[in-house]
C-alpha cells in the first residue's frame, strides 16, 4: 500500500500473471506445464520490460519536447547487477509480482536468482555510475548514460586450490533488459590520413580520408527512476563490420577462414572489458573501444541537436557532458574536430562550446592509473585528432606562457604531450584543459589532487575551476533491496518509506534508539542476514561458521593499495595470539570470522599472492581443533554486485584500510554502514566524512595520516626501516611454511620488509592490530554496539547518491528535473 506511485504498472496481480503466461506461451515457446524457474524470470523480465518502454518512451517524448538541457554520462563501466528486483521495486510491483508468481507456483526470491549480474565494470567506478544513473532517474533529470556493450563482462572467479582463476563471463546469453536498435547505427573511422584542402577564402580544412570503418549498432537498456514515471536510457554500443557481411569473393574462392576476418575484428572492438581497476595498461585495442564509444556516442549527441536547428553556440545550454574518468577524454577531441573540420566553426569558438560543455571527474591519484597514450599509437589509429590535441596543446601552452612567463619547467610539466622516449599523450591533462569543471570524488581526494597531481593546473586556471562532489550510494538497492527487513523496520519510524527518496530523513530513527522493541528487532534482523550468509559461505566456500560470531568484512578489489595483506597478516597475528593462550584463557576470547572477497587484476601477480595466502590461511586456521570457532577465515568466490547485496547486510565490521591518500573515496563503506555495520578504517577517502557525519565514536580509525606518507616513505628509503616485532612474528611463522609453501608469499613479506614498505603496512600495524583489539571490547558490549550502529545509521543521510547527483546537478551540469505527473 505505501507503493501508491506505480504508474503503467499491470492492474493487478491477474494482469501480471496474463503478460507472464504470454510471454512463456509466445516469446519463449514454452507451455506453462514445462516451465521452469529460468523461464519465469525471463517471462518475468520480459513482462516488465514491456511496462518500461512505455515509460520510456513516455520519458524520451516529454524530453524531446520540453527541449531542455540533457546530462550525457560517458563511462566505459556500469557495474548494474542484476535489474528484475530494482525494476520491481523502482516501479512499485513487487508485491504485484510475488503474488502473481507465488500463484504460479514460484517463489519471487528463486526467481530474482536466476538472474545474470549484468557485469559492465571492475570495482567502484563503475558501481558509481550505474548509482548515478538510478539517481538521475528517480530525480527526474534529462539524462543519458552511454557505455560499450561488451560480449564479456569482468570475468568470472574461480578458486581451484587456493588460487584465482579467470573463467569468461557471457552474459549476453538471454538478456532481456536491452533493445537492440538496428536502425541506430554509426560507422566509426579508425588509421588512414589526414589531407588539407583551401577554400576560396583561403580558409584550409582538415579531410580525414582512408583507413577504415566498423559499424557501432545501439543497444538501449531502460532505466527506471524510484516512485516515478521518468525511464532514462542506457545506450550501449556494440561493433560490428561496416559492410555487415563476410567477403563473398574471398568465401567463394575458397579462402572460408579470411572471409570472416574483418567481420571478427571488429566485432573484437567490444567484445570484452579490461579486467583492470586502477590501472593503465596502454592497450591498442583499449584506445580503439575508447574512440569507438566516444564518437558513436557524439555523433548521437549531436545528430540529437541538430534536430531543434539551433545555434552552435547554444550547444552548452542543451548539452552537459560529464566524463567518468579520462577514459572518455578523447570525446573532447571529437567535438572539436566535428565542430572545426565537419561544421566549420573557427577554432575558438568550437573550443569555447567543447570547454563549457565538458566535465570530467577524477578517480584516482595512483600514478599507475593516470591514462597515457604513445604518440606513435595516436598518430597511426587517429591521425587528425593527434593534430588537434597538438593545436589545443600549443593553445593552451600560449595562454601559460603569457601567465607566467619564461617558466619552461613550467610548461614542460603541464603539457599535454609528454616529452618522454617515446612521446606520451597525457589524457588526464586533455581532460582539465578541455573542461569547465573538475571534480574530486571525497574530500580529502579533492583536496589532494589539488595540491599533487593538478597543482600547476589551479596556478593556471584558479582554484574555481576545482571541485569536490563526494560520492553516494542509491538507498533503493543498497538498503530496500538489499535489506529490505532493516528497510521495513526503518519505515515504521520514519512513518513512511520517503527516506527511500530523501536519505536525511533516516535522521528520525535516532528517536528511537533506546526504543527496546526497535532495538530487539534491529538485532533479530541482522542475526537473520548474518544467518544468511553463514548459509551462503557454508554453499559456496564448504566452511561452517556461527553467525553469532563477529562478522569482519573487507570485499572490494585485490590491490596492495587497499590492503588486504594488512589484513590477513592482522589474522595470523590473531591467530598465533590464540594459539598463545591456555584453553581457559581462550574461551574468554570473542568469535570472530574474517570474510575476504573480490578479484585481482589477471596480471596482477601481488594481488594474486595476497589471495592465496588468505585460502592458505583459512585452510589451516578452520581445521585447527584448538581454535575452533574463535576465528575462521573465508575467501568468497566471484564477489559481484549481487553477492555484495547479501554480504552488506551481514557485516559487523567491515574494513576500509587503504594507505592514507591513496583511496579516492570508496563507496563500499557507505553502503556497510547505511546497513547497520561498523567500519574500521584509516583517515582515507570518504572515511573522513563519514566520521564527521556519524561521530568518532562510532568508528574505528587507526593509522598513518596521508600529509605524514610522503615522509614515512622518504624514511623507508634513504633512513631506517624496522618492521614492526608482531609483524616480524607474522612474517616468521609464514618463513616457517606453516601456511605452505613459503616461495608463494615470499614477495609479498619481501615489499614490507626489504622493498620501502610503499603501502606502510609495518607503520600501520600495531596500529591496526589496537584498534582491532577495541573493536572485540565494543562487541562484547552488544547494547553499546546496537546503539552505535542505530545512531549511525540515522546520520548517513549525506551519502545518497540523489545528494551527490544534486550537486553535479547545480554546480557542474546546470540541468533541471522534468516534472512528471504521478498516475496513483
Ligand atoms: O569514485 C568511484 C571510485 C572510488 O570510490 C574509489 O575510491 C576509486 O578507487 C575508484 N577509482 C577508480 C579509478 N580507476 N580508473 N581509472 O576505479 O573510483
Amino acid at each position: 500500500a505505501w507503493l501508491k506511485h506505480q504508474v503503467n504498472g499491470f492492474k493487478d496481480k491477474d494482469g501480471f500473471e496474463e503478460n507472464v503466461v504470454r510471454h512463456v506461451e509466445t516469446t519463449l515457446a514454452r507451455s506453462m506445464f514445462n516451465c521452469d524457474e529460468h523461464a519465469a524470470y525471463s517471462a518475468c523480465a520480459l513482462a516488465f520490460r514491456d511496462r518500461l518502454i512505455l515509460e520510456w518512451n513516455r520519458t524520451q517524448q516529454r524530453q524531446t519536447f520540453a527541449d531542455s538541457k540533457r546530462l550525457y554520462y560517458l563511462s566505459l563501466e556500469f557495474l548494474m547487477g542484476r535489474a528484475l528486483d530494482n525494476a520491481m521495486l523502482n516501479i512499485g510491483q513487487k508485491d504485484v509480482a510475488k503474488a502473481g508468481l507465488a500463484e504460479l507456483g514460484f517463489r519471487i526470491e528463486d526467481i530474482i536468482e536466476q538472474e545474470h549480474d549484468a557485469a559492465l565494470g571492475n570495482g567502484g567506478l563503475g558501481r558509481l555510475a550505474a548509482c548515478f544513473l538510478d539517481s538521475l532517474a528517480s530525480l527526474n533529470l534529462p539524462a543519458w548514460g552511454y557505455g560499450l556493450r561488451y560480449r564479456y563482462g569482468i570475468f568470472k572467479q574461480e578458486i581451484i586450490d587456493g588460487y584465482q582463476v579467470e573463467v569468461p563471463d557471457y552474459w549476453l546469453d538471454f538478456n532481456p533488459w536491452e533493445f537492440p536498435r538496428h536502425d541506430v547505427t554509426v560507422d566509426i573511422q579508425f588509421y588512414g590520413h589526414v589531407n588539407r584542402t583551401q577554400g576560396e577564402s583561403g580558409k584550409t580544412t582538415a579531410h580525414w580520408e582512408g583507413g577504415e570503418m566498423v559499424r557501432a549498432v545501439a543497444f538501449d537498456v531502460p532505466i527506471p527512476g524510484y516512485a516515478t514515471t521518468t525511464t532514462n536510457n542506457l545506450r550501449l554500443w556494440s561493433s560490428k563490420a561496416a559492410s555487415g557481411e563476410f567477403d563473398f569473393q574471398k568465401f567463394n574462392s575458397g579462402d572460408y577462414e579470411s572471409s570472416v576476418a574483418d567481420q571478427q575484428r571488429a566485432e573484437t572492438i567490444s567484445a570484452v572489458l579490461y579486467p583492470n581497476d586502477n590501472l593503465d595498461r596502454g592497450k591498442e585495442l583499449r584506445l580503439k573501444q575508447q574512440y569507438f564509444w566516444v564518437a558513436a556516442s557524439l555523433y548521437d549527441i549531436v545528430r540529437r541537436f541538430k534536430k531543434a536547428k539551433r545555434a552552435w553556440s547554444e550547444f552548452p545550454e542543451q548539452v552537459a557532458i560529464q566524463l567518468n574518468d579520462t577514459h572518455p577524454t578523447l570525446a573532447i577531441v571529437e567535438l572539436q574536430r566535428i565542430l572545426v573540420d565537419l561544421e566549420g566553426l573557427e577554432w575558438d569558438d568550437a573550443w569555447n562550446i567543447v570547454v563549457n560543455t565538458f566535465g570530467y571527474t577524477n578517480h584516482t591519484v595512483l600514478p599507475e592509473a593516470l591514462e597515457k597514450w604513445s604518440v606513435g599509437l595516436f598518430q597511426h589509429l587517429l591521425p587528425r585528432h593527434l593534430q588537434i590535441i597538438y593545436d589545443i596543446n600549443l593553445f593552451f601552452l600560449q595562454t601559460v606562457e603569457r601567465a607566467f612567463p619564461n617558466d619552461r619547467e613550467l610548461l614542460a610539466r603541464v603539457s599535454i604531450i609528454e616529452e618522454s622516449q617515446p612521446k606520451m599523450v597525457r589524457m588526464a591533462f586533455l581532460a582539465i584543459v578541455g573542461s569547465h569543471k573538475v571534480n574530486g570524488v571525497a574530500e580529502l581526494h579533492s583536496d589532494l589532487i589539488k595540491t599533487t597531481i593538478f597543482k600547476d593546473f589551479v596556478s593556471i586556471f584558479g582554484p574555481d575551476k576545482f571541485t569536490n562532489v563526494t560520492n553516494g550510494i542509491t538507498p533503493r538497492r543498497w538498503l530496500h533491496q538489499a535489506n529490505p527487513r532493516l528497510s521495513d523496520l526503518i519505515a515504521t519510524k520514519v512513518g513512511s518509506y520517503d527516506f527511500l527518496k530523501d536519505l536525511t530523513k533516516l535522521n528520525k530513527i535516532e528517536l528511537s534508539v533506546n526504543d527496546k522493541q526497535f532495538r530487539k528487532e534491529w538485532a533479530e534482523i541482522k542475526l537473520a542476514n548474518k544467518v544468511r550468509l553463514a548459509k551462503h559461505i557454508q554453499e559456496s566456500a564448504g566452511v561452517t561458521v556461527n553467525p553469532t560470531s563477529l562478522f569482519d568484512v573487507q570485499v572490494k578489489r585485490i590491490h596492495e593499495y587497499k590492503r588486504q595483506q594488512l589484513n590477513i597478516f592482522g589474522v595470523i597475528h590473531r591467530y598465533l595470539t590464540l594459539k598463545a593462550m591456555s584453553p581457559e584463557e581462550r574461551k574468554k576470547q570473542l568469535p570472530r570470522v574474517s570474510i575476504f572477497g573480490g578479484k585481482a587484476a589477471p596480471g596482477y601477480w601481488m594481488a594474486k599472492q595476497i589471495i592465496h595466502l588468505i585460502n592458505s590461511v583459512g585452510v589451516v586456521v578452520n581445521n585447527d581443533a584448538d581454535i575452533g570457532d574463535l576465528l575462521k577465515v573465508v575467501f568468497l568466490e566471484d564477489y559481484n554486485v549481487s553477492k555484495a547485496e547479501i554480504i552488506t547486510p551481514a557485516s559487523d565490521i567491515s574494513e576500509h584500510i587503504s594507505t592514507a591518500g591513496t583511496e579516492a573515496s570508496g563507496t563500499s563503506n557507505m553502503k556497510f554502514v547505511l546497513n547497520g555495520g561498523l567500519i574500521i578504517g584509516t583517515c582515507d577517502g570518504a572515511n573522513i566524512e563519514i566520521t564527521r557525519e556519524i561521530g568518532e565514536n562510532n568508528i574505528f580509525l587507526f593509522g598513518n595520516l596521508a600529509e605524514d606518507v610522503e615522509d614515512l616513505r622518504h624514511a623507508h628509503t634513504y633512513g631506517s626501516h624496522t618492521i614492526d616485532p608482531d609483524l616480524a612474528k607474522v612474517f616468521a611463522t609464514i618463513e616457517q611454511g606453516v601456511f605452505g609453501s613459503t616461495q608463494d608469499f615470499s614477495g609479498m613479506i619481501t615489499a614490507v620488509r626489504d622493498h620501502g614498505d610503499f603501502y606502510l603496512v609495518s607503520d600501520d600495524f600495531h596500529s591496526y592490530i589496537e584498534t582491532q583489539a577495541l573493536v572485540d571490547e565494543a562487541y562484547r558490549d552488544q547494547e553499546e554496539w546496537i546503539t552505535k550502529c542505530i545512531t549511525s545509521v540515522s546520520r548517513m543521510g549525506f551519502f545518497s547518491s540523489d545528494r551527490c547527483i544534486n550537486e553535479y546537478a547545480e554546480g557542474i551540469w546546470n540541468i533541471e528535473p522534468l516534472h512528471v505527473e504521478r498516475d496513483a
